[in-house]
Order: C-alpha cells, then sequence, then structure tokens
C-alpha cells in the first residue's frame, strides 16, 4: 500500500503542473513578465526525491530533498519546448534535469531522469548552468560550468570554474568532449557556443577571469575561437562588452543565452554584477554584435533590461536575476527563461522587433550622473516640444 501522503503530495503536484499562466500588470513595453514561475523545486518528481516504499520510507520522508531550481538552457524542438535546468540538492550539488512542454510559459514537466554525465574529471564538484546551442554543424551542445576544488590553495573554499561541454542529438544521449582550454585565462564561467561557424571555427563567448569569484583583470565578456570541438582551445579572448566603473557590470559580467540573429544584427542577452552593501547584485541587460562579426559590438543601451523585482528578490541568493536560456519563435517572439534569487525560473517574452528597437534605441550610460540627467532633460524636452505640437500640454 503507497502511503497516503504520497496522494497528497501528488495532487498538489498535479494542481501545480496545471496551473495556467499569464502576463502580469507589469509593464515597460519591452517585455512581459509571467505571473507563476514555470518551474520550482515543488515540480520535480516525487520520485526524485521520496522513497516511496512505506517499508523503508515509513514517514515518507523526502530522502534525497531538493532546495532549488533554477537556471536553465532552453530550446525547442519539434514543437516541444525543453528546459534543461540546473536542480540544486539539499547537499548543495547541482545536477541537470529536463522539464518539457507544449507551451512556452505553463505545463513544464520533468521527464526522463537527471541527465548522467559521463564522468571525465575526479575533481569536478559541481556541474551548472547549461546553454544549450543548436549548431550549425547538427548538434546540439551544452555548455555548462564545471566546478573543482582547487587543492593547490590553502583555502577550502578555494575553487576553479572551467567549460565543459557535452553534445547531443536528441536530449537523451549526452556524448561529454573535453573541457574548454583556454590558454591566457585560467578560470571560466558563463560560456556560450555561438550557433554559427565564424570564418570556419568554433566561436564561444567566454569570461575570461583570474580567480573564481573576482574576475581580476578580465575585462568583460570575450570572444574567441578554435579548430575542434572535440578538443576546444582558445588562445586570444578579444573582449566584447566591457566591465565599467559605476555602471551594472562593474564587479563582472557574462553572457547569458546564445545571441539571436536578426537583421540589424547579433542581439546578446547578458548579466551584469555589482557589488553592494547586501552582496552582489545580479541584472540582465542586454547589447548588440555585427552579423557579418559577431565579435563587433554595434549598440549598447545603458543601464539593466531586467532586474530582480518583488518576491524576485528573495530566494537563496537574493537581489539576483540569471538567465541562461531562450526560445525565439518563427514569428519573432522571444521567451526569455530567467532564475530569481537562484530559487526559481521564470519567463518574460518579448519579440524580435522589441529588442532590436530597445538595442538600437536605448542612449547608451553616458556614465556620470550630470551627463545622465542632462540626458533624461533632454527627453522631457522633446516631450514638451511634442505635446506643445499636438496641443496636448
Ligand atoms: C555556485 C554558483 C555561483 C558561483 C560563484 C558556485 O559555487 O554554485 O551558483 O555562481 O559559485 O559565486
Ligand atoms: C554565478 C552564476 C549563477 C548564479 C549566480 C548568483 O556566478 O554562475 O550560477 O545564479 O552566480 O549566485
Amino acid at each position: 500500500m503507497m502511503h497516503e501522503r504520497y496522494y497528497i503530495e501528488s495532487e498538489r503536484q498535479e494542481k501545480l503542473l496545471a496551473l495556467p499562466n499569464e502576463p502580469e500588470d507589469f509593464y515597460n513595453g519591452i517585455f512581459e513578465r509571467y505571473r507563476y514561475p514555470v518551474l520550482t523545486r515543488e515540480h520535480v518528481p516525487l520520485s526524485w526525491r521520496y522513497d516511496l516504499n512505506p517499508e523503508t520510507n515509513p514517514y515518507f520522508m523526502e530522502r534525497l530533498g531538493v532546495n532549488a531550481v533554477l537556471n536553465s538552457g532552453a530550446i525547442k524542438l519539434n514543437g516541444v519546448y525543453y528546459l534543461v535546468a540546473r536542480i540544486e540538492g539539499n547537499d548543495r550539488k547541482s545536477f541537470f534535469g529536463i522539464a518539457k512542454s507544449a507551451s512556452p510559459v505553463e505545463g513544464f514537466r520533468f521527464v526522463d531522469g537527471p541527465i548522467l554525465l559521463e564522468d571525465t574529471c575526479p575533481e569536478e564538484t559541481n556541474v551548472y548552468d547549461m546553454r544549450l546551442t543548436q549548431h550549425e554543424d547538427g548538434w546540439i551542445y551544452g555548455v555548462f560550468c564545471s566546478e573543482s576544488k582547487n587543492t593547490a590553495a590553502d583555502d577550502l573554499s578555494a575553487a576553479v570554474a572551467a567549460a565543459g561541454i557535452v553534445r547531443t542529438r536528441d536530449l537523451k544521449s549526452w556524448e561529454r568532449l573535453p573541457n574548454l582550454v583556454t590558454l591566457r585565462s585560467p578560470q571560466q564561467r558563463n560560456v556560450v557556443l555561438h550557433p554559427e561557424f565564424v570564418n570556419g571555427k568554433y566561436a564561444f563567448y567566454t569570461r575570461p577571469m583570474d580567480g573564481f569569484i573576482d574576475t581580476g583583470s578580465g575585462g568583460g565578456i570575450g570572444f574567441g575561437l578554435c579548430e575542434d570541438i572535440t578538443h576546444a582551445v582558445i588562445d586570444e579572448e578579444k573582449i566584447l562588452s566591457r566591465r565599467r566603473y559605476h555602471q551594472i557590470t562593474e564587479s563582472k559580467n557574462g553572457e547569458c543565452i546564445v545571441p539571436i540573429r536578426t537583421e540589424r544584427g547579433w542581439i546578446h542577452i547578458a548579466h551584469g554584477v555589482r557589488n553592494t552593501a547586501a552582496g552582489l547584485r545580479y541584472v540582465i541587460y542586454a547589447y548588440a554584435t555585427a552579423l557579418e562579426d559577431p565579435s563587433e559590438v554595434i549598440a549598447e543601451p545603458g543601464g539593466l533590461l531586467l532586474g530582480p523585482r518583488g518576491e524576485e528578490r528573495v530566494g537563496d541568493v537574493s537581489n539576483v536575476v540569471f538567465a541562461n536560456g531562450a526560445v525565439t519563435e518563427d514569428d519573432g517572439t522571444v521567451y526569455l527563461y530567467y532564475a530569481s534569487s537562484d530559487t526559481r525560473m521564470h519567463v518574460a517574452r518579448t519579440s524580435v522587433d522589441r529588442l532590436v528597437d530597445y538595442v538600437f534605441h536605448t542612449p547608451e550610460d553616458p556614465g556620470r550622473s550630470v551627463l545622465c540627467a542632462a540626458q533624461r532633460c533632454e527627453l522631457i524636452r522633446r516631450n514638451q516640444e511634442y505635446l506643445a505640437k499636438e496641443g496636448k500640454r
């Protein structure tokens, strides 16, 4: 006989999975936020957390609890939306799980089991934040952070972050390739594979950094080419989107999603981090690069595109929004999947046209208060002029 609690918990979960989602009232013209998270720890199947056998689990306890479901890669295949989520166990280690739905905004259900990566490195302690790239070579690549303890340092928390690479054709069998090697940067996190060959080579967005937390001399989001994805080595990393003093990227930044190809250029969505008295604050921003050369920045709208708001601000690591997956539909609708405060997954909806308008027509950050105030005064002056002309004063 099943434990009675099993039925209660199953019913509760089914209710959650059936919850319809809808855009909420928030308005900025740029994107819509959806009211309910698309994935939370409560979405993880009971059989992944509980021992269902009352003989070995008389109290129906979570034996392997899940702490959070966050930073998910995203892809649409044959009309189905897939999120490859970072699932963090109560033991702080993360693994990847696949949730799918016929809808981009609701009904995501974990399928199969956790992805069991090939165990290629005995020091690897944690893996997280997979970006899925449907590459023109025919493979779907997953690039993620592979974190190992730094045994060379005399500090218990010292770690080394590298980019792990897997590939698949069906999201079922995954082939693990050697980790990316960047000859000039000792650490890497937030690495994204560009979907097309650039000069016949594989192109990666990188984030060169000296230390595990501190980017040190790392100037921002890098771009590097490699010949062979099965032994990926990058020599030179060119910095595209720079960290800047007193801007949203001051402490660090990193590419979020696979850039979106548009007629005007590649649209990039990235995260920027600044330090505050309350710890690091993560926001999402955008920039654009040239179609013929994705390493040439052509637009840098100032400020954040999406920052943590309301309940999003609170969680395991508060004051964080982080994205590593998006889906662009044939009609130009873009679904951006983002996690809040390292705790749950949300979705925002925009479009290629709106992103292009945003990226090319949002003024740049002039860098100093006096110039920012002047920028806003100029907007108001033009508005007054316009209103007067329309007789609406
Ligand atoms: C955590 C990540 C975090 C990183 C840097 C890792 O140990 O798992 O979530 O981004 O440290 O703070
Ligand atoms: C890291 C990221 C994410 C996380 C963020 C905030 O640098 O790689 O895993 O969401 O910090 O903790």
